[in-house]
């Protein structure tokens, strides 16, 4: 049975502390006002007008042990506390509060006490296989920060497409950002520097760290059509619509190649506020493993140079990894030795298992839309599982955090990504965020129920799910 009334840990994700007050509720009301120190205006508006010795109380105050994202909520009577140390925690104590107080305004009594579990909780978009446009990338983000989700990845260039206006570089986006890009040339468009910059602008406002991806050595074919000069031979290549992957790579031996990766990185550094640069690095299966650890070699230390840090697929491994460089783990196979032996040495992991996390795959053999190289992905096996148990050589100590892809091969519109999206994503975002004793499947599938009405309101085409007793109509 549903319960009547909702209760205040009626959140995803749930918190890591909630103590109930069962009698006690707070009602919104068009009178409340909201109080919040000047450095919160913009974060306490999304809450109701503003207002001296408002019924809700914004502070930024040191609260014990909560960290950088950590936020306290305190719901009396006569009104509402939210406490956190810094601007990021109280954005996210009000994306708490907003789920509290969807429908009815009314808010259970009780206190909350939570903290993330992971620093990066983060979602990608394949905008390559099929490119979105900065304002349907907005849009996107605003779904995902309701669930506390930090980074968005966006893989910006693949043997399809290129995304990304490069101004030293035109041909890239002239020809790989043009019309019969994408998989069956389906997916064409791409992102002016001041589009992107307006993307990762608006994403800064709201918490987000944006992280940009240029696939390389291999996923290249889109930049050998529109520079001929980076092939082995010099000669041009056919563009590519099919989702094959492995055939196209840069070329290691070539100073050509780093001329063109460092200027692509450069000109990626300068317009990134986030401190991280993906140089990919996966499925390079046309290139020698020794010509890919030359390559990698000479471009693990760029982001670096341009005051970043480097994150790339964890096939990366292989190779001498600079100190702070990032491996995002992907397979669904339960070993790397790879990867184990670079956590080992210090290096900070992102776990992206496919089998577990990849909203590219399909729900059910009846998903209309996804692949399933990695198996089906119902939503209780993105749910029931640990990250920190995925590798045996990657604990607790070793993981950022846990991102959630989702490659664009199959997809078509917005509708296609929120209905691979949601409920899937709601429940890695639990993942990454929530204590792993705090987690329960029962929990989390009633919880997630209450979504459906929001998002047919908000008109989200979510995936109806079976696995979930979502409320009738
Ligand atoms: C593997 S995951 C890829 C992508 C595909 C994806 C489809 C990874 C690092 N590489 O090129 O789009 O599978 O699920």
């Amino acid at each position: 049975m549903r319960p009547l009334t909702k209760r205040l840990g009626d959140v995803i994700p749930a918190p890591a502390l909630v103590v109930p007050e069962p009698a006690v509720t707070f009602t919104i009301t068009p009178d409340t006002r909201v109080s919040a120190p000047p450095a919160a205006a913009s974060v306490a508006a999304r809450l109701g007008p503003p207002g001296d010795d408002g019924q809700l109380r914004l502070q930024l105050t040191d609260v014990d042990g909560l960290g950088a994202e950590g936020y306290r909520l305190e719901i009396t009577g006569s009104g509402v506390t939210l406490r956190a140390a810094e601007l990021a925690g109280l954005f996210w104590g009000v994306q708490t509060l907003l789920q509290l107080a969807a429908g009815d305004r009314v808010l259970p009594g009780g206190v909350i006490e939570d903290r993330p579990r992971f620093a990066y909780r983060g979602a990608m978009l394949d905008l390559a296989r099929h490119f979105f446009t900065a304002d349907e990338i907005k849009a996107h983000l605003d779904l995902l920060i309701q669930f506390k989700i930090n980074h968005l990845h966006l893989h910006l260039t693949d043997d399809q497409g290129w995304r990304l206006e490069i101004p030293d570089r035109p041909r890239l986006t002239e020809i790989g950002g043009g019309p019969g890009t994408g998989c069956d040339g389906a997916g064409p468009g791409f992102l002016t520097l001041a589009e992107y910059s307006d993307v990762v602008a608006y994403a800064a406002e709201r918490f987000v760290t944006v992280v940009p991806e240029i696939d390389m050595p291999g996923h290249v074919n889109a930049a050998l059509v529109a520079y001929p000069e980076l092939t082995a031979d010099g000669r041009p290549v056919e563009p590519r619509t099919d989702a094959e992957v492995g055939y196209s790579s840069l070329v290691a031996g070539r100073e050509e190649t780093y001329a063109f990766v460092e200027t692509v990185l450069k000109t990626l550094a300068d317009v990134t506020s986030g401190p991280y640069l993906h140089i990919g690095g996966d499925e390079c299966l046309s290139t020698s493993a020794e010509d890919y650890r030359a390559f990698l070699a000479r471009v693990l230390p760029l982001p670096g140079k341009y005051g970043k840090r480097v994150i790339g697929w964890h096939e990366i491994a292989a190779a001498d990894l600079p100190e702070g460089a990032i491996v995002q783990y992907w397979r669904p196979e339960r070993q790397d030795a790879n990867v184990d032996a670079a956590a080992a040495a210090g290096r900070a992991v992102i776990m992206s298992p496919a089998d577990r996390v990849y909203l590219d795959m399909k729900y059910d053999a009846s998903t209309p839309i996804g692949l399933d190289w990695a198996g089906l992905l119902p939503v209780e096996r993105a749910y029931d599982w640990d990250p920190a148990r995925h590798l045996q050589g990657v604990g607790e100590q070793a993981l950022l955090g846990v991102a959630a892809p989702l490659w664009s091969e199959t997809l078509r519109s917005v509708d296609d990504v929120r209905f691979l999206t949601f409920p899937r994503l709601p429940a890695v975002a639990e993942v990454a965020w929530t204590p792993q004793a705090v987690r329960d499947w029962a929990s989390f599938r009633e919880r997630v129920a209450a979504f459906g009405p929001r998002w047919d309101a908000a008109g989200v085409a979510y995936f109806r799910s079976p696995e979930i007793d979502w409320p009738s109509a």
